[in-house]
C-alpha cells in the first residue's frame, strides 16, 4: 500500500474497539476520495527508562487540574518526540479486517476433529485473509532488513522477525514471529510427528537468536502458536514472559513445548484432539457452527 505521511484527508467513520487498559483504539475510516476503507490501530506506547530523563525537561509543559495539600494533579504535555503513538494502517482493509478489530461477544467452541473436517476446514480457504504479507517476507520483498534470523531450508527453514505488534523500543513487550518456509502447513491441526524436527528447530533457534540479539534470557520467552490463527500459514509467536501479550490467553495460545510433547506422545494428537477456542458472533464461521448445531 502507499506510504501515508499525515491524516490530513482522513475521515473517521466508525470506532471499532477501544480499550483503556491497553490504551488502544481501533477505528475505521477513509482517506480522501478513496472509497476503500482503512482500519487504523492506535496504541499509546509505554515509557522508556532511558528517555524519561530527557522527557522531564522545560519542553514538557503541565496544566494543573487541582491541588490539595501536598498532592497535585496535572495534565502533562511531553514534547513531540516522546509523544509517539504506535499507529498501524491497514489500507485497503477488507470486511474481514473490520470484523477482526471490532468488539463482539464471543463464545467457546468445542472443535472436534469432525467439526474441523466438516465445518471449519471447508471454509478456511474462502474465509481467510490474504497471505501476501507472508510471501513478501519469505521472498525478501518486504521487511528484509528486519529479519533477525533465517534458516533457508525449504522444509525445515523459517524466518524470524519482529512482529507487526512490536514497536521494538521496549524489551518488556518484546514480540517476534517465526514464519516457516514451507507453505503446506496451515495450523496446529496439520502438525504431526513428521514436523517435530521443524518445531524443535523453530523453538531452539528462535529462542537462541532472540536471547542473543535482544539480551533476554531464553527462559523468559513465551513461545506459542494460536488456534485458530488469523493467517493459515504456519508461524510461531515469541513474546516476553513479563508481557501480557494480546492473544496469549488460554483459549487461544498453545505453548510450542507442550505441542511438541503432545505430538511425541501421540503422533496424530492434533488430528484427534478436541480443540477449544473462542469464536466471535460477527465471524462468518459462527453462523456455520450454529447451522451445524455446534454453537
Ligand atoms: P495469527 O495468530 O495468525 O493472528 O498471527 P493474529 O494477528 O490474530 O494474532 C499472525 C501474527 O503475525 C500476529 O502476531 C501479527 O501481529 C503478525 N503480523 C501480521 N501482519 C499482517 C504482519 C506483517 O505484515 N508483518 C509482520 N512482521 N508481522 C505481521
Amino acid at each position: 500500500h502507499e506510504n501515508i505521511s499525515s491524516f490530513e484527508n482522513f475521515h473517521l467513520t466508525k470506532i471499532l474497539n477501544q480499550n483503556s487498559s491497553t490504551k488502544s483504539i481501533f477505528v475505521e475510516g477513509r482517506f480522501g476520495n478513496d472509497i476503500r476503507p482503512a482500519v487504523i490501530l492506535l496504541e499509546k506506547t509505554s515509557f522508556v527508562d532511558e528517555a524519561i530523563k530527557k522527557m522531564l525537561c522545560k519542553d514538557m509543559t503541565v496544566k494543573q487540574q487541582f491541588h490539595n495539600d501536598i498532592y497535585g494533579s496535572y495534565e502533562g504535555f511531553p514534547s513531540a518526540e516522546f509523544n509517539g503513538v504506535k499507529t498501524t494502517i491497514i489500507h485497503p482493509a477488507t470486511e474481514k479486517h473490520i470484523q477482526k478489530y471490532s468488539s463482539h461477544p464471543a463464545y467457546l467452541v468445542q472443535e472436534t476433529p469432525e467439526v474441523y473436517k466438516n465445518v471449519i476446514e471447508p471454509h478456511i480457504q474462502s474465509q481467510q485473509f490474504s497471505m501476501q504479507w507472508v510471501y513478501n517476507i519469505l521472498d525478501h520483498k518486504s521487511e528484509a532488513d528486519r529479519i533477525v534470523f533465517e534458516d533457508k531450508d525449504p522444509i525445515l527453514g523459517f524466518i524470524l522477525l519482529p512482529d507487526l505488534k512490536w514497536d521494538m523500543k521496549h524489551i518488556d513487550n518484546l514480540y517476534l514471529v517465526a514464519i516457516c518456509h514451507r507453505k503446506d502447513l496451515h495450523s496446529l491441526r496439520d502438525l504431526t510427528a513428521d514436523h517435530l524436527q521443524l518445531l524443535k528447530s523453530i523453538s531452539e533457534k528462535g529462542k537462541q537468536n532472540i536471547a542473543k540479539k535482544f539480551n533476554i534470557p531464553e527462559k523468559q520467552l513465551r513461545v506459542y502458536v494460536h488456534y485458530q490463527p488469523s493467517y493459515y500459514h504456519f508461524h510461531v509467536h515469541f513474546t516476553a514472559l513479563s508481557f501480557d501479550a494480546p492473544g496469549s490467553h488460554v483459549e487461544r495460545a498453545h505453548l510450542l513445548d507442550m505441542v511438541i510433547q503432545n505430538i511425541q506422545m501421540v503422533p496424530d494428537y492434533y488430528q484427534k484432539a478436541t480443540l477449544v477456542y473462542a469464536m466471535r458472533e460477527n465471524d462468518p464461521l459462527y453462523t456455520k457452527l450454529q447451522e451445524a448445531n455446534v454453537l
